[in-house]
């Protein structure tokens, strides 16, 4: 019996174990779906070295799914496919723990829909912000002082700046002197980094409970209706600002190519993308939002994908110790492509801003 196989047999399934696979195009996590007899499953390695804590972590993730259960039965939906259901194993725990000390955990496998790591469309933009807006709004009354901080200081950009600048000072991997446009790119936009943090001090921006991973590849669409149903990855769910859910949704959905795109010249900000993203995110968290968070949604675009191509140079500079990478300068071509959005996305600003003062003022 291989690893997962042996794996799989200490959770609650229905059925016979047909066939394992891996699937999944995250970073951190290592996924598979099983096959049953009866049903299919997810099952995933937790990655221990970047979420330290995976009990704490499986308790966020079991409570605030109960939660949206709840919510999503009141308005009568489907709690099998618009949110990840958490499978137990046999001896009744969150998450098996191998010989190894790996962490395993286990989700029922939502069929028939389909992931983009780009949109397709407008109308996909469109939707994935009221999607990302609206899981925002369900757990609006989540008590936030029940969640663990599963990754501590996870958009603090004024720390994941300090975390930069020590790469750089450390040089492990000999790469600081290939990379000087890159690493002056970054030191330009150091003042930059506090802004959110500082609104945030200052009570201006309130905490709320938030995805912190917004990515379209974590939004499942239902092939039937091609709408979103479920939000994925709720590993980092904590206590944010909605402008980080929001500009990081817009890093990747206002992008004409992937992340890793190697041209850069395929590289562009999408304006387009930014207005219907905009639409369908104001559009559900409109009640909510405040003028401060408003006027600065432009800015957090810039700012998030500033903070993560920041985080792929450094670990570029780290040796590749943090994010998976699959080819060879992988992580410094994330960079790159970050910082050519953010580039594209300072000469728009002005326009952007007058943009959404206009939504604003609408809605
Ligand atoms: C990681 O897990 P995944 O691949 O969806 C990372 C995010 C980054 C993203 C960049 C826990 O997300 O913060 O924005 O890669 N997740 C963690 O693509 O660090
Ligand atoms: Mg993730």
């Amino acid at each position: 019996m291989n690893r997962e196989t042996s794996v799989a047999a200490r959770f609650r399934y229905e059925g016979d174990i047909i066939s394992i696979k891996p699937i999944g195009a995250g970073h951190i996590n290592k996924t598979y779906v099983v096959e049953t007899t009866r049903d299919k499953y997810t099952l995933q390695l937790i990655n221990t070295t970047v979420f330290t804590n995976p009990v704490a972590l499986m308790e966020n993730i079991y409570n605030v799914t109960e939660f949206l259960k709840k919510k999503i039965a009141e308005r009568g939906g489907d709690i099998r496919r618009e949110t990840l259901s958490v499978v137990k194993t046999k001896d009744n725990k969150l998450f098996y723990v191998d010989s190894d000390n790996c962490y395993w955990r286990s989700y029922l496998y939502i069929d028939d829909v389909t992931t983009y790591q780009q949109p397709k469309n407008l109308q996909v933009v469109r939707d994935s912000g009221y999607a990302f807006g609206d899981f925002l709004n369900m757990l609006s009354d989540y008590d936030m002082s029940t969640l663990h901080e599963t990754i501590k200081d996870f958009h603090n950009t004024v720390k994941r700046f300090r975390d930069f600048e020590m790469s750089v000072k450390r040089d492990v991997a000999g790469r600081v002197s290939s990379v000087s446009d890159e690493i002056n790119f970054l030191y330009q936009r150091k003042a930059d980094c506090g802004v959110i943090l500082e609104n945030i001090k200052s009570g201006k921006i309130p905490l709320r409970v938030t995805h912190n991973d917004t990515k379209l590849n974590n939004l499942l669409f239902d092939n039937e209706t091609d709408k979103p149903i479920c939000i994925l990855d709720l590993d980092t769910v904590m206590p944010g600002s909605i402008l980080y859910d929001y500009g990081d949704a817009l890093r990747i959905s206002g992008s004409s190519a992937e992340e890793d795109e190697e041209n850069l010249d395929k590289v562009h900000f999408v304006t387009d993308n930014f207005i219907y993203f905009t639409k369908g995110f104001l559009a559900a968290v409109k009640n909510s939002i405040n003028a401060v968070e408003l006027s600065l949604l432009p800015f957090s675009i810039k700012l998030i994908t500033m903070e993560i191509g920041m985080r792929f140079l450094t670990d570029y500079l780290n040796n590749d110790i943090y994010f998976a990478v699959h080819k060879e300068n992988h992580n410094l071509i994330r960079a790159r492509t970050q910082f050519k959005l953010v580039k594209e996305m300072e000469g728009y600003l002005p326009k952007m801003n007058e943009i959404v003062q206009k939504m604003g003022s609408e809605l």
